[in-house]
């Protein structure tokens, strides 16, 4: 191990409340596209026709279609050794925020409770009349008639206020934040480490290259999550 991981896991160690903020990276070594990049989803799919309130409205059969798509995969994809290093680490540290904007849901196929989904589930549906939450059962419309909409937040929408206030002050207070697989590109999830660290946190990103994050973080740990995470878990915690 370099001497920035040495150092890196060391932190950790010492840590008391630690944030894992996760984004596509993580759940890439289970199949899940990621959405930027080479191999990402949106090398196909302009995200302004598919991920916004106004192409939905424009036509929800469209959009469905491709949220049952990735839905399919999603559903193909079992946690990788990434997710389950958080777990373990859950297990060692006094306490762990994990705080994801991922919406596959994979965290909690893993083992790890609580989860903060920043930017929604895929098997959540909710009524564009009502409001109403709910689990995916297949249909897309609302016993009262309305059409059904993924219960994600699209471009242009206001993240949960609540949840959001929780995961601030998440960073705000802990001693170190692991940025895991995120372009840390989209605002407002890409304010977690920023606080983390001007609040004197130690910030750790992992990822397979730089990003806006990167100049910004006390280690970079360039690799897969799968990885690179339980090598910082099993370094930090040795048995
Ligand atoms: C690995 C790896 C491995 C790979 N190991 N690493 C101009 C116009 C319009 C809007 C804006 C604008 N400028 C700013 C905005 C705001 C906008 C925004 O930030 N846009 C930016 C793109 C510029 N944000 C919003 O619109 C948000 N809402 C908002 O601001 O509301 C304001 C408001 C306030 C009050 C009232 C009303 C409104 C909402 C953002 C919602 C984001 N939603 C999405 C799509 C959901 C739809 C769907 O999934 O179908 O969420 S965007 C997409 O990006 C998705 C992700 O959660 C999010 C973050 O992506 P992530 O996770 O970082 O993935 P990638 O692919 O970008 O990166 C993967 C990384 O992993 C890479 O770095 C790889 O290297 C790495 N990696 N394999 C480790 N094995």
């Amino acid at each position: 191990m370099s001497p920035d991981r040495t150092e890196a896991a060391l932190r950790l160690r010492r840590a008391r409340h630690v944030v894992a903020f996760t984004g596509a990276g993580i759940s890439a070594e289970s199949g899940v596209p990621t959405f930027r990049g080479p191999q990402g989803l949106w090398k196909n799919y302009r995200p302004e026709d598919l991920a916004n309130p106004i192409a939905f409205e424009r036509d929800p059969e469209l959009v469905w279609e491709w949220y049952r798509w990735r839905q399919s995969i999603v559903q193909g994809c079992e946690p990788n050794a990434g997710h389950r290093a958080l777990v373990d680490l859950a297990g060692k540290v006094a306490r762990t925020s994990l705080i994801t904007q991922n919406i596959d849901g994979l965290h909690e196929r893993a083992g790890s409770s609580p989860v903060v989904e920043l930017h929604g589930n895929i098997w959540k549906t909710r009524c564009t009349k009502e409001g109403t939450v709910r689990p995916f059962q297949g249909e897309l419309r609302c016993q009262c008639g309305a059409w059904l909409r993924p219960h994600i937040v699209w471009f242009g929408e206001a993240l949960d206020r609540a949840t959001l206030e929780d995961a601030f002050q998440a960073a705000r207070t802990c001693d170190v934040l692991l940025a895991v697989g995120t372009s840390a590109l989209v605002a407002p999830a890409n304010m977690l480490p920023l606080l983390a660290r001007s609040a004197g946190g130690t910030v750790i990103e992992v990822n397979l290259e730089p990003t806006p994050l990167t100049a910004q973080a006390d280690f970079f740990l360039k690799g897969p999550a799968g990885e690179v995470l339980p090598e910082l878990v099993r370094r930090a915690f040795p048995s």
